[in-house]
């Protein structure tokens, strides 16, 4: 019986431990109304750099063809002429020739907020009608859509999305991610990705 209560014990020790580690690592209260200051710390946030896409190129995991930033699910579109970019003349859909993600990691300070803006437009090539994203910043993550229906007569359309997080670590993954699931091959197109320090004195 002791045995049986040592253990129980020792087992409520451990769930404690646990409990202080977790309580330890909660993510840190983001800023609101902390204002962007300093660098773009993303790396060719404008998608200029890289292989040459003409109309597009479609490209996967493991491809060298876009500076900075890695596929990490599905298929994505580097697009050149097909359309106007917001920033440049280059953009990114999200849906190649399947639902895709491209992410960055960029240095952080643990618990400052950081805030991350980007243009974000669609596909209207094909559905699904309305695009949807997962920006995601490390375990942080928010999610919007653009409205097909509401893009305006031979128009991008862009509208600039601003999100705040708090880094959590000394490396944050940002990364954008198709939530489409119609389809595949006309996704939400995004541009123009800055993400800036909040504190720089
Ligand atoms: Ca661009």
């Amino acid at each position: 019986m002791n045995n049986v209560k040592a253990l129980l014990l020792s087992s409520l020790a451990a769930v404690a431990i646990v409990g202080l580690c977790d309580a330890s690592a909660a993510p840190a209260t983001v800023d609101t109304t902390a204002k962007p200051c300093g660098p773009n710390l993303i790396a060719n946030g404008s998608f200029e750099h890289g292989t040459t896409p003409g109309s597009y190129l479609t490209i996967k995991m493991a491809s060298n063809d876009l500076d900075d930033w890695s596929v990490t699910k599905g298929t994505v579109d580097v697009v050149g002429t097909l359309w106007p970019a917001a920033d440049g003349v280059r953009s990114i859909d999200l849906d190649g020739v399947s639902f895709g993600a491209i992410s960055q990691n960029i240095k952080t300070d643990p618990g400052k907020t950081y805030v991350v803006t980007f243009d974000l437009s669609g596909n209207g090539y094909g559905p699904p009608t309305v695009k949807a994203i997962r920006l995601s910043a490390g375990s942080d993550k928010s999610r919007y859509t653009f409205d097909m229906t509401k893009r305006p007569y031979h128009s991008m359309g862009w509208q600039t999305h601003i999100w705040r997080f708090a880094a959590a670590h000394a490396s944050t993954a940002i990364t954008f991610e198709s939530l489409d699931t119609e389809n595949g091959y006309f996704g939400p197109i995004i541009d123009n990705v800055h993400v800036q320090a909040t504190s720089c004195d």
